[in-house]
């Protein structure tokens, strides 16, 4: 068994112009395939994992054997949240949050301008390459937070609902070194429907 890389949701120059065609390219093509190769290789020698979906493998990263758990947690973890990324942007998205997970981030945060700060906070905290998300708990809350590298948010037990990439690969091309703008003007792509989807589902 081997994992496999699901389709761009929309063609690369489907987030302009706030990200252009051609990070969404090398972005999808190189950087997203590169993680899958790296995984497939990974879990090559590992039968007992065939079957396993990679959420269940990332959330119990103790479970894998200690010689390929780091390629396992980093490329598995690439794998993983670049999916997350690409479905929860689009096309001519953006707006507010919708339903009950708009009822949700009222709750937790008290509204869509404090969770947009927190969000843009965690992703211009995270010194280096990583990850901002809003995710949520167990008891059904929801938190902002940020992982480093590929790490991803199943590792803590937490579900994400939305997440962006701040690696530099991910808006270097369009902002060069302001990650800040990127951040502010990434919230036009949030695929709101997609969030509360994935909110409701777990
Ligand atoms: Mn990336």
């Amino acid at each position: 068994m081997s994992f496999e890389l699901p389709q761009l949701p929309y063609s690369f120059d489907a987030l302009e112009p706030w990200i252009d065609a051609k990070t969404v390219e090398i972005h999808y093509t190189k950087h997203h395939i590169t993680y899958l190769t790296n995984l497939n290789n990974a879990l090559s020698s590992l039968p007992a994992f065939a079957g396993q979906s990679i959420e269940e493998i990332l959330s119990h990263l103790e479970a894998v054997p200690e010689t390929v758990r780091t390629a396992v947690r980093n490329n598995g973890g690439g794998y993983y949240n670049h999916i997350v990324y690409w479905n929860v942007m689009g096309a001519n998205k953006g707006g507010e949050p919708l339903g009950k997970l708009a009822k949700a981030i009222e709750t937790s945060f008290g509204g869509f301008t404090a969770l947009k700060e927190q969000v843009e906070k965690a992703g211009l905290g995270r010194f280096g390459s990583g990850w901002a998300w809003l995710s949520k708990k167990t008891d059904g809350s929801l938190l902002v937070h940020s992982t480093p590298n590929q790490d991803t948010p199943l590792a803590e037990g937490l579900i994400p609902v939305i997440g962006v990439d701040v690696w530099e690969h991910a808006y270097y091309l369009k902002y060069q070194n302001r990650r800040a703008e990127y951040l502010t003007n990434w919230w036009n792509l949030v695929n709101w429907e997609e969030a509360e989807r994935r909110y409701l589902e777990a």
